[in-house]
């Protein structure tokens, strides 16, 4: 592919053969390509979001088809990752760059035993562009460090992803466990992750379930809104 690649000129090309150009290019891991194609999109006043979900995140979805039907390897997909997380370098302060008041606070974390953090990095990245401020826990999130994090925070809303239909459940211990110590009700419980599904999110006791990064924004805005009304009242 690198060979066929060093003929394209990436410039040359129209925004909708740019695009396809980038799925494939993320598909094979070519993280300076990537950053050249977000450069080229932004530069022809793509907006950050649009390059973030046409050219990105469909990108990652071939991928991850790719994966799951045993075509593509996980050497293969962490190149692929490497190269995304390189675009959303390129895009994170421009969707940060909202000027938006403050919202609220986040913390967000991928839980124990699960290392997939591109989707929760989107969500980060989505929540502080909407004028949440957001500490990001990263991956393998035991109960102890949510509760650490949350108790020297005190954020009004909580999220947790889980990409593994094994480390999903991981979420329920650790609502279980604000519940004993009295703390479930002071924190709004967002989760997220491709497995997940509303049922399971009323199930384990969240306030709900975020198919992606803009329903987590959206859905962040409404529940924070309604708690400080609720405060007001
Ligand atoms: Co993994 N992996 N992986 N993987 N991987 C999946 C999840 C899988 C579905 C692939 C497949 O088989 N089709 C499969 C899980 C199957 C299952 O559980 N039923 C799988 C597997 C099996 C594994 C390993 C076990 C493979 C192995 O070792 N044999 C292993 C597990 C390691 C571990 O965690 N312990 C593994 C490893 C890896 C890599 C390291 C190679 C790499 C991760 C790199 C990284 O994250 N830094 C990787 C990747 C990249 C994937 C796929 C291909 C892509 C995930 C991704 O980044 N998607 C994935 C296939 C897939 O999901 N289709 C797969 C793009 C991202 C933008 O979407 O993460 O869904 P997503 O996030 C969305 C929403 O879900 C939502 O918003 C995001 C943005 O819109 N969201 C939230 C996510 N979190 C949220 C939190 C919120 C709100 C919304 O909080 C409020």
């Amino acid at each position: 592919m690198a060979d066929e690649n060093d003929d394209i000129i990436l410039s040359e090309l129209s925004d909708d053969e740019l695009v396809l150009q980038m799925h494939d290019d993320l598909y094979d891991g070519l993280k300076e390509e990537i950053e050249e194609g977000v450069n080229i999109l932004l530069s022809r006043k793509w907006t950050p979001y649009d390059v973030l979900t046409k050219a990105l995140v469909a990108g990652m979805t071939i991928v991850g088809a790719d994966f799951r039907d045993g075509i593509l390897f996980v050497p293969e997909v962490l190149l692929a990752a490497n190269a995304m997380k390189g675009g959303m370098f390129i895009l994170k302060p421009l969707l940060a760059e909202t000027g938006a008041p403050r919202m609220g606070k986040m913390v967000i974390g991928t839980v124990k035993g699960d290392i997939h953090d591109i989707g929760k990095n989107l969500v980060g990245m989505m929540m502080e562009g909407a004028g949440f401020e957001v500490r990001d826990l990263g991956i393998n999130n035991s109960v102890e460090k949510y509760l650490e994090a949350i108790e020297a925070d005190q954020p009004d809303i909580l999220g947790m992803s889980a990409l593994l239909t094994t480390t999903m459940p991981y979420m329920k211990v650790v609502i279980d466990t604000l519940k004993e110590k009295g703390m479930r009700e002071d924190y709004i419980i967002l989760v997220g992750g491709a497995p997940l599904n509303e049922e399971f999110s009323r199930a384990i006791g969240a306030d709900a379930y975020c198919r992606d990064a803009a329903v987590a924004v959206e859905t962040a805005k409404a529940l924070v809104a309604r708690k400080h009304n609720q405060l007001n009242a």
